[in-house]
């Protein structure tokens, strides 16, 4: 009798779905291995492979003691197959299908629709880890060092997640979008990432802090959605990975209110009241809040493009068949259907911004945003409290919906940060004061030298309140002298 809880070491592939007692999917995921491994060590992250990192990993999926931490190197991580627990008796939570029971094999009429989602989703995971690689040479401590790998190795176990979906559910062609998974490459220009943002560079530290805080929350918003669908393995893959994922947001939201909190506390200690001292509040070491308000700007907008068109009918059409619900779906109290609902929609007309209302069914991307939106402001509160304490006259904003968008009804739009329609030529002349700009960029990355004494934090970021696992804040992280 296999164990559903824990994880079982029994095959190459550590896992709690009994891999071991299914031999197609085990020798399909076998013939993955070598080729993950390859990525990993080609693509993943840069240098340190050989280093001992403090890490946790996944055992189990009790909420109470899921995880391990432990010295590891990266490359003999144990990345696992892990399903949050079957629920007996659950059934489908929304869509025309609402209340039949949830399916266990990939219904045939949504097979393709399926496959899609699940190759976009495990698109993204590779992508972060691709787009952060270099990042290991110029972190601001051994501390940020581990929360980077943890990060990128937990990425890792997530396109795991969806690679087993693809062996165990979709045949030859799952194996071939698995090998596909593989073959695409953040930024590249034969064959880039899927979506937008994970085609972007991550050039820094504050870039990273600002894509862990914005876009991996759209990464939480999605699963969520992903882990109301009536395809069950699909539900209870994305539950667990949503236990991991918290972490990550935790890890951007402190980088971002660790930074702040340094250049607050440098401007005080040198006595400058103005945030707008730009050239004083740099001679410090530190970042400026007006410039940290242009990496929000810019992490915000891509990732609001994550969400698709704010009218959709692949939305629509997921939402029906009961693939992809709504966040939180089931503490919704409507019919979960949609039959005669409408939701106010945004849309650029005519040159102007205006809410209409249009069938809640195809503003199913709109109202995953607009919910994206109210989690992501709670923790612009959260940073704006920590400029207040230090008494600085300055308060982080996110930008107009419509700032800076690639896709959806604001893609031809220009808007200014604080909602106001420009022309293009007004837009680009005031870009670099919304956006970070390439001197921006030269300043940051001036900063960025690598601290690597235990204990230690770059001159522009503050320390932790707590270390990981409760360790004391000397704790060597990532062990750099011996391997
Ligand atoms: N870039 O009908 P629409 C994460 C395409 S992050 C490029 O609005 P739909 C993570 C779209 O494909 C979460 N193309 O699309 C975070 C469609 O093309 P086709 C990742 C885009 O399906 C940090 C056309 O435009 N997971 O986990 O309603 C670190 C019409 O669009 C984009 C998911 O996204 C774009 N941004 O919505 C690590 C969940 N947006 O098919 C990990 C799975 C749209 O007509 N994916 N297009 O040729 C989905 O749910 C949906 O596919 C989307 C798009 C929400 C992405």
């Amino acid at each position: 009798m296999f164990d559903a809880t824990n994880v079982s070491y029994d095959t190459q592939i550590p896992n709690n779905v009994g891999l071991s007692g299914d031999r197609r999917v085990l020798k399909a995921l076998e013939r993955w291995h070598p080729g993950y491994i390859d990525w990993w060590k080609n693509l993943g992250p840069e240098g340190f492979q050989e280093h001992m990192v403090y890490l946790r990993t996944a055992v189990s999926v009790d909420p109470k003691g899921w995880a391990r931490f432990d010295y590891v190197k990266m490359p003999e991580y144990r990345w696992g197959i892990l399903l949050a627990p079957q629920v007996e008796g659950r059934t489908i939570p929304f869509g025309q299908h609402y209340g039949e029971p949830v399916w266990q094999e990939v219904p045939g009429e949504y097979r393709a629709m399926l496959r899609r989602l699940i190759v976009i989703q495990g698109d993204t995971e590779p992508a972060s880890v691709e787009q952060q690689r270099h990042l290991g040479a110029t972190a601001p401590s051994l501390y940020d060092l581990r929360n980077l790998f943890q990060v990128n190795v937990e990425e890792g176990r997530h396109l795991w997640a969806m690679v087993y979906l693809l062996h165990k559910y979709f045949g030859a062609d799952g194996r071939e979008e698995a090998d596909g998974l593989l073959q695409r490459q953040s930024g590249s220009a034969e064959a880039p990432r899927m979506l937008g943002a994970f085609n972007e560079a991550t050039p820094d530290w504050l870039s990273f802090f600002m894509f862990t805080f914005f876009t991996d929350r759209d990464g939480k918003m999605q699963l969520e959605s992903l882990a109301q669908s009536g395809f069950d393995p699909l539900s209870r893959t994305c539950r667990f990975m949503l236990t991991e994922e918290a972490h990550h947001m935790f890890v951007g939201e402190t980088g971002v209110g660790r930074t702040i909190q340094r250049t607050c506390e440098a401007m005080v200690q040198a006595g400058i009241e103005d945030p707008y001292d730009i050239d004083r509040i740099r001679a410090l070491g530190v970042i400026d809040l007006p410039t940290i308000q242009k990496k929000l700007n810019l992490h915000f907008s891509l990732s609001l493009d994550l969400f698709g068109a704010e009218v959709s009918t692949n939305a629509a059409n997921a939402f029906n068949a009961g693939i992809k619900g709504r966040y939180q779906e089931t503490k919704i109290d409507d019919d979960h259907k949609l039959t005669n609902a409408t939701y106010p929609v945004a849309e650029f007309k005519d040159g102007r911004i205006e809410i209409v209302d249009m069938p809640a069914l195809s503003a199913i991307n709109m109202r995953l945003r607009d919910d994206y939106v109210r989690d992501a402001a709670g923790g612009v509160k959260r940073w704006n409290a920590i400029i207040a304490k230090t008494g600085m006259a300055f308060e982080m904003k996110l930008p107009h919906e419509a700032f800076n968008r690639k896709i959806g009804t604001f893609a031809p739009a220009n808007v200014t940060p604080a909602g106001e329609v420009l022309n293009a030529d007004a837009w680009n002349a005031g870009r670099d004061t919304w956006l970070p700009s390439a001197s921006d960029g030269e300043f940051i990355a001036s900063l960025m030298k690598p601290e690597t004494e235990p204990g230690k934090y770059a001159g522009w970021i503050a320390s932790p309140k707590i270390g990981i696992d409760n360790k004391p804040g000397d704790f060597e992280y990532v062990k750099l002298h011996e391997s």
